[in-house]
């Protein structure tokens, strides 16, 4: 649609569109207000030049009706896209339900990219047409920060938490991925591309990479690996919360509060125990900080998420 800009970068997704939108709004508005102000100036200063024979007669010495008038314009031009942008921002960083989730890890210096069937990929990222996909994604060392230029989505990845970004493609074909924030020497390398292919082909590559078991079902081999079976399992002695069904719903903290047993919360279960306690129950879940890397996390958390829970909450 916007192709004759030159420069325009490639659009595929919805998230594209609707970015395109409010940036060619901004530009638009702010190009308008730019002329009428430089033409006017270019008038005024031709009109009165010194040797014009423009009448100086009738001066205006009150301005102020003009003077709000212009402010309050401008002011409400930009009001208005201001609330459009934020609709937005709120928009992109909430994910609606999605089709598939694609788990991430942000290294010095690549992305790790694993999906729900235990498929791995290194500074790829496969997906299909016309698909809501969720990204769940965690960093090992530093910050970076996951780039799709033509999907125009981009969220940083925060060492110590997960964050998650969705995008639904619109177009088949190879995109560029980026890690924008600086993260050490070999940043500028730090790229790859997202591979967006129509259903029937994505369907064979999932099956061409020869994956006999799933994210959840290595996650569930590193819960009774790490013994939280003993104590969460089904005929566990121990009084300890059971697993099933908690993914998305709320958990009342013995302080009173509340949380949403979301990605992050589960990993801050793993991590870090001793912060909080869930009501109840008594502070005995060892802390696992150290014994696991990013990527055993989230195949512990696939493997929760997979016995089950209020999917649509946990966003
Ligand atoms: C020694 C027993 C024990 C072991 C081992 C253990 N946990 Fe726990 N876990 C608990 C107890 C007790 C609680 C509730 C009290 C608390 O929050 O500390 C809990 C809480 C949790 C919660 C929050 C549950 C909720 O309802 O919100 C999660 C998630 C969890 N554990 C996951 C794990 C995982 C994953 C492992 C293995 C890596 C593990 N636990 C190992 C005892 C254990
Ligand atoms: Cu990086």
């Amino acid at each position: 649609m916007y192709h004759w800009i030159p420069f325009w970068p490639e659009t595929a997704a919805v998230n594209a569109v609707v970015v395109n939108n409010l940036y060619i709004a901004e530009l638009g508005l702010g190009a308008l207000i730019m002329l009428t102000v430089v033409l006017m100036m270019l008038t005024f200063c031709i009109r009165y030049r010194k040797s014009g024979t423009a009448s100086r007669a009738n001066l205006t010495t009150d301005t102020w009706r003009f003077e709000i008038l212009w402010t309050v314009a401008t002011l409400a031009a930009f009001l208005v896209l201001f609330v459009w942008g934020a609709q937005i921002y709120i928009w992109l960083f909430k994910p609606p339900p999605a089709d598939e989730e694609v788990y991430v890890v942000g290294k010095q210096w690549m992305w790790k990219v694993e999906h729900a069937g235990g498929q791995r990929e290194i500074d790829a990222l496969h997906v299909p047409v016309n698909k809501t996909i969720r990204l769940v994604m965690a960093s090992e060392d530093v910050i970076h920060s996951f780039f799709v230029p033509a999907f125009r989505i981009k969220h940083d990845v925060v060492p110590g938490t997960l964050e998650t970004v969705w995008f639904k493609a619109t177009k088949t074909g190879v995109f560029k991925l980026e890690c924008t924030q600086y993260c050490g020497l070999q940043h500028a390398t730090m790229q790859g591309e997202v591979d967006v292919m129509t259903a029937p082909d994505y369907a064979h590559w999932l099956v061409d990479q020869g994956v006999s078991e799933s994210l959840a079902g290595q996650g569930g081999a590193l819960f009774r690996a790490h013994g939280c079976s003993g104590c969460h399992g089904e005929n566990s002695t121990v009084h300890a919360p059971s697993l099933t069904g908690l993914y998305g719903t709320l958990v009342h903290l013995q302080d009173g509060s509340v949380r949403v047993a979301d990605d992050a919360y589960l990993r801050d279960c793993i991590l870090n125990p001793r912060s909080f306690t869930v009501a109840g129950y008594p502070p005995i879940m060892p802390d696992f900080s150290g014994q696991l890397s990013e990527e055993d996390l989230l195949k512990l958390i696939a493997y929760i998420k997979s016995l089950g829970g209020m999917q649509e909450h946990a966003r």
